[in-house]
C-alpha cells in the first residue's frame, strides 16, 4: 500500500463486478477504468482501486496489501477456515447484493433427503472447508470431493452422491435434476478490513468511505412520503408509515381541517401501506426515493 492511499480490492469481472463498481460510484467516487488496466486511481479520496479475482481478495486484505475489499461471504468464510491461525481480515459492512446461499443438494429421485442421509455418502464441493465444517457440527460422516467447478455434474457422472454448491435462482439445480436438502451458508458481498489497527491516514479513509456506503444503503432502503391527512385522522395515518420517526406535520393553505404530512420511511413502503393510508383517509400521496442519507 503506498504510504497515504488505501488501497481496496474489487473482483476484476464477475457477478460482484458491477454492483461493487456502482456502490462506489454511489459514494461519489469515479473510477474511470481502462480496459486490462488493474490499478485506478480515485480522484476524490485517497483511494486506489486494484483488480483482481474474487478468491485472492481476502487474502490480499488479511495480509495487509489492501486496506478494504468487496467479497462473496462464502469465499471469505472458506478463506478464513482453510487459513485459521494466519487469517486476519474482518467483516466491517454487509452490503446486501450478490445474495445466495451454499446448499446441499441430491439427485431428485434419490435417496438423500435431509443432511443425515448423506452418512457414508460422497459430496463435490469448491467450498470444502465450510462442507467440513457442517458435516463435523453434525457428526456426519461423508466423504468431501474437491472439485474447481462444474460441480453440478458430479452426480450425474456417478463421482459423487450429493454435491454443495452456490445457489440463487435455484435453475441450475433444476436443469441437472437436483433437489435442495439444506443451506450450509447463507452469502451477500461484504466490505472487509485487516483485523489490525491500520495508519491514521489509513483509517480516516476507511472511515469517510463507510460514512458514504452507510448513507448509501441507509438510502437505497428509506423513501420519503408526502401526503395529506385530515387532522382528525393524523394519529392513525401516522401509525402506519413503516420505520418512520417524528413525522413532519404542517399546515395547508385553504384547508384548516387538512394537514401535509412528511416523513422519512427507512423500511419499504408496499403498495398495501398506500392503500391502508388512503382507506384512512389520506390523500395526495406522494412516495420518492432518496438518493443519499447522512444521519
Ligand atoms: O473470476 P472470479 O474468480 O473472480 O469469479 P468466480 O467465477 O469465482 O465468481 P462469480 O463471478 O461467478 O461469483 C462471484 C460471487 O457472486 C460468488 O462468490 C457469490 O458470492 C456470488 N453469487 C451470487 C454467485 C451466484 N449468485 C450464483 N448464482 N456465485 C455463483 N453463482 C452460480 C452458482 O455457482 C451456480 O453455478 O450460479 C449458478 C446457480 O445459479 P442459479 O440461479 O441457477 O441457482
Ligand atoms: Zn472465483
Amino acid at each position: 500500500m503506498r504510504q497515504d492511499r488505501l488501497c481496496i480490492a474489487l473482483q476484476k469481472s464477475g457477478r460482484l463486478a458491477e454492483e461493487s463498481l456502482a456502490l462506489l460510484k454511489a459514494c461519489g467516487l469515479h473510477i474511470a477504468r481502462g480496459k486490462d488496466q488493474l490499478l485506478v486511481r480515485v480522484r476524490e479520496i485517497p483511494l486506489d482501486v486494484l483488480f483482481v479475482r474474487d478468491d485472492d481478495i481476502p487474502a490480499f486484505v488479511s495480509r495487509g496489501v489492501c486496506g478494504l475489499g468487496i467479497v462473496g461471504e462464502n469465499v471469505f468464510q472458506e478463506r478464513r477456515l482453510e487459513d485459521s491461525s494466519g487469517f486476519h481480515a474482518t467483516i466491517l459492512q454487509r452490503l446486501g447484493f450478490s445474495a445466495c446461499r451454499l446448499a446441499l443438494a441430491a439427485p431428485e429421485e434419490g435417496p438423500i433427503t435431509t443432511p443425515e442421509t448423506l452418512a457414508g455418502k460422497t459430496v463435490a464441493t469448491t467450498y470444502p472447508h465450510l462442507l467440513g465444517a457442517f458435516l463435523r457440527e453434525r457428526h456426519l460422516d461423508a466423504t468431501v470431493l474437491t472439485m474447481n467447478g462444474s460441480v453440478e455434474v458430479a452426480p450425474r457422472l456417478k463421482i459423487a452422491d450429493a454435491i454443495c454448491d452456490l445457489v440463487a435462482s435455484g435453475a441450475t439445480l433444476a436443469a441437472n435434476g437436483l433437489r435442495e436438502i439444506t443451506t450450509v451458508l447463507n452469502s451477500e458481498a461484504l466490505l472487509i478490513r485487516p483485523d489490525i489497527p491500520l495508519s491514521p491516514a489509513h483509517e480516516s479513509v476507511i472511515t469517510r468511505l463507510l460514512t458514504r456506503i452507510k448513507g448509501t444503503l441507509q438510502a437505497e432502503d428509506s423513501k420519503y412520503i408526502m401526503l395529506h391527512a385530515p387532522r382528525d385522522h393524523l394519529a392513525a395515518i401516522t401509525a402506519l408509515l413503516p420505520g418512520c420517526e417524528s413525522p413532519t406535520v404542517l399546515p395547508l393553505q385553504g384547508s384548516p381541517d387538512k394537514v401535509a404530512v412528511h416523513a422519512v420511511c427507512r423500511e419499504t413502503v408496499f403498495w398495501e401501506t398506500m392503500e391502508q393510508l388512503k382507506a384512512a383517509g389520506a390523500s395526495s400521496i406522494l412516495i420518492l426515493p432518496i438518493e443519499k442519507m447522512m444521519g
